[in-house]
């Protein structure tokens, strides 16, 4: 192996040996602690070291890297104390996650390390998300993210480099192409000769190197950085390399050929780099035996103090604590911590009517002018102003850089937010139609609403839904599907039913630090009217609203179940309804149910999303088991069909839970 020496002193590469040891060292330590039965699952890297200990070595140390399952390097490159690593591993609450995630799913914004979820390619466009940041603040750094050959063939890969090649951000991908994907060679997995001819479809620079040379890869990464922060432009990276031990270690090897470790053993990163140190005169073996010594020695020092840990003692309201951040007002120390610029106001009827459309635009409108780290993204919501021009005219006051037109990839436009947010920004993040939000399904589930559970980390996204059927557009255009995301903890799920709280409601939802799913009914876009205060102003999140009190049958619903409900008792002033509109469906504002199941003794549930599996059923559970002694009648739900909403107008108008309404509630009061 060839090493270009460059401008490295006789201190720089002993010192860049030290690095390339340790994550050798610790896990020929971990491999026999796993042997031990100490640790559960190991995903090594042996081999491959080079590529993440090169590539953290150049990076400033508060350049956001963005690893995946067998970059150790990172993480002992930024320094992080191997005890709390050792914790980390052994599921111990001192550890990163306080024994919640495995592995190396964990981060530390303190290290700049956004930790993986297991889906591999997620990890990508986050790093697109924090180089918008410094694009924005006109900071000279990069991001890097790490992806495998296996990664590369997830949409993830594709929609980040798109995205990072036409938003010019200056983000470094970088390719372990270690020869397999689990069993799974190459040549199974892409067509293309290299995966660096990707670069070119993308309109991005590319290089292919060879992973296992350290000076080459910090050679190049340091260019790479440069050329990256001048140009404001991405860059591809294929690392050459090869994993010399199973996918995981219970995975074994069988599946390679033998002939594969021998030849990638002479390629060596570690045993290459040692060579040639010797034979430079930098080091010799006596020297090295030191250093291998000395590493050795503070493994097992930091490893005795990890075993001191204390076990960890099951607490539920531990664990509940940390599924959302808690808003400033919630904290503890509340002075402490910023105070928010609003404050909710009162119902106000003299204030000047605006359709719910209108209301929306301006809650964002006015959130934009106060705060300035708000960041608007979308398809087609710059100057076209979005399908249903709520943000025209918003490039005007606030411009491109802030209210950005998106390629059509809503996963990685939701990736993004979140690396914004690793760096403080928020974002609003429009979804065409709510029904497109599955493109971006992973994201929101998987890595927005864990990440403050998992390592304590904000994902400050509000994702606006477009939602609902009325409109005749057929089963795609039409979905209310926030069934999907009450069920995931860590999202909170928010569907005005008027304009006064669709206004209070958004801005609450974009000053929270959680990801918010805000649906907006857009049949209600244009047709509901009502008084909007014309100040900025919250609707507190997690608080229902009694539309109108009565006595013979409480009929609990939100969005457009409000309207139906209340066009219903307008109609049948002989009856006393008692409506309760949810306002927040995550969190449930369970004392207000409480209180519309006493204040008449019958219960009906109304939505328009389907029946099974709505949250009607979960409702209904719910006052089953706490009110039951108050329920005169049996709780009835009354939702759409259990089918896709079809286009036909007299169909949907069947589909739609309106059509059984009144049926229900004679039921009801019948029995
Ligand atoms: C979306 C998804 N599909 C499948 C898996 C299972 N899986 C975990 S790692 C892996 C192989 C990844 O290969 P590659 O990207 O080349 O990285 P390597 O493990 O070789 O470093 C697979 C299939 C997963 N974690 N996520």
């Amino acid at each position: 192996m060839h090493f270009n020496r460059n401008y490295f002193s006789d201190e720089e590469l002993p010192n860049i040996y030290r690095k390339l040891l340790l994550p050798r060292l610790i896990e020929e330590k971990m491999l026999v602690l796993l042997r031990q039965g100490k640790i559960s699952k190991w995903f090594s890297g042996i081999g491959q070291e080079a590529i993440s200990v090169g590539v953290t070595h150049v990076l400033e140390q508060d350049e956001w890297i963005m690893p995946l399952h067998r970059n150790l390097g990172v993480f002992t490159g930024r320094n992080m104390p191997l005890h709390k690593l050792f914790m980390q591993w052994q599921g111990n609450k001192d550890g990163y996650s306080k024994g919640r995630e495995r592995s190396f799913h964990f981060g530390s914004s303190s290290h700049h390390i956004c930790g993986m979820i297991s889906h591999l390619g997620p990890q990508l466009a986050i790093a697109n998300g924090v180089a918008l940041a410094h694009k924005l603040r006109g900071e000279q750094k990069v991001s890097v993210a790490f992806t495998g050959d296996g990664g590369t063939s997830e949409g993830d890969f594709h929609e980040a480099l798109n995205v990072a090649a036409v938003w010019n951000l200056p983000v470094i991908f970088i390719i372990e192409n270690n020869g397999y994907g689990l069993s799974t060679p190459v040549n199974e997995q892409y067509r293309c000769e290299n995966l660096v001819d990707k670069a070119r479809g993308y309109g991005m620079e590319g290089i292919r190197i060879d992973g296992n040379n350290i000076l080459d890869v910090i050679n190049t990464i340091e260019g790479i950085r440069k050329y990256c922060i001048e140009n404001q432009k991405p860059y591809l990276v294929e690392c050459t390399t090869f994993r010399m031990r199973g996918h995981e270690e219970a995975s074994g090897t069988k599946y390679v050929p033998q002939h594969l470790f021998d030849q990638w053993k002479q390629k060596d990163p570690l045993d290459n780099y040692e060579k040639y140190l010797i034979q430079t005169g930098v080091l010799d073996e006596a020297a090295m035996e030191v250093e291998r010594h000395a590493i050795k020695n503070y493994i097992e020092t930091e490893l005795a103090l990890a075993y001191k840990a204390d076990v960890i003692n099951p607490d539920v309201s531990d664990e509940l604590a940390d599924v959302y951040k808690l808003l400033p007002e919630q904290h503890p120390e509340p002075a402490l911590h910023n105070k928010r610029f609003v404050k909710p106001v009162a119902t106000n009827t003299n204030a000047p009517e605006k359709r719910f459309v209108d209301a929306i635009k301006e809650a964002l409108f006015q959130s934009m002018q106060n705060l300035p780290n708000l960041i608007l993204m979308g398809q087609d919501i710059a100057e076209y102003g979005g399908a249903f021009k709520i943000t025209e005219g918003f490039v005007e006051t606030f411009g491109k850089a802030r209210v950005r037109n998106t390629p059509l990839c809503e996963s990685a436009i939701v990736g993004a937010g979140l690396g914004l947010s690793l760096e403080g920004f928020k974002s609003v993040i429009e979804m065409q139609f709510g029904d497109f939000v599955t493109v971006a399904f992973n994201q929101i589930i998987n890595n927005l609403a864990k990440i403050h559970y998992r390592w304590g980390q904000q994902a400050d996204v509000v994702i606006r839904m477009p939602c609902g059927g009325g409109v005749g557009a057929g089963p795609f255009h039409s979905q209310t599907n926030e069934a999907w995301f009450t069920h995931t903890p860590g999202l909170k799920v928010v569907y005005p039913a008027t304009p006064e709280d669709a206004k209070g409601l958004l801005i609450a939802a974009i000053n929270d630090p959680n990801p918010v799913l805000f649906f907006e009914h857009k049949a209600m876009y244009r047709s509901i009217t009502g008084p909007v205060p014309d100040v900025s102003y919250e609707v507190p999140i997690g608080k229902a609203r009694v539309v109108k009190a009565g006595k013979d049958l409480s009929i609990i619903t939100y969005g457009m179940g409000v309207h139906w409900a209340t066009d219903y008792a307008a109609r049948n002033k002989s009856l006393s309804l008692h409506i309760l509109d949810l306002r927040t469906l995550q969190p449930l504002d369970y004392p207000a149910i409480q209180d519309a199941v006493k204040a008449t003794g019958k219960v009906l549930l109304l939505h328009e999303d389907t029946l099974t599996g709505g949250l009607g059923g979960e409702i209904s559970a719910w006052i089953a088991e706490h009110c039951f002694e108050w329920l005169d009648a049996p709780i009835k739900r009354c939702a759409s069909l259990d089918t896709p909403i079809p286009f036909n107008v007299e169909l949907e108008k069947q589909f739609l839970a309106s059509s059984r309404l009144a049926k229900t509630i004679d039921e009801l009061l019948a029995y």
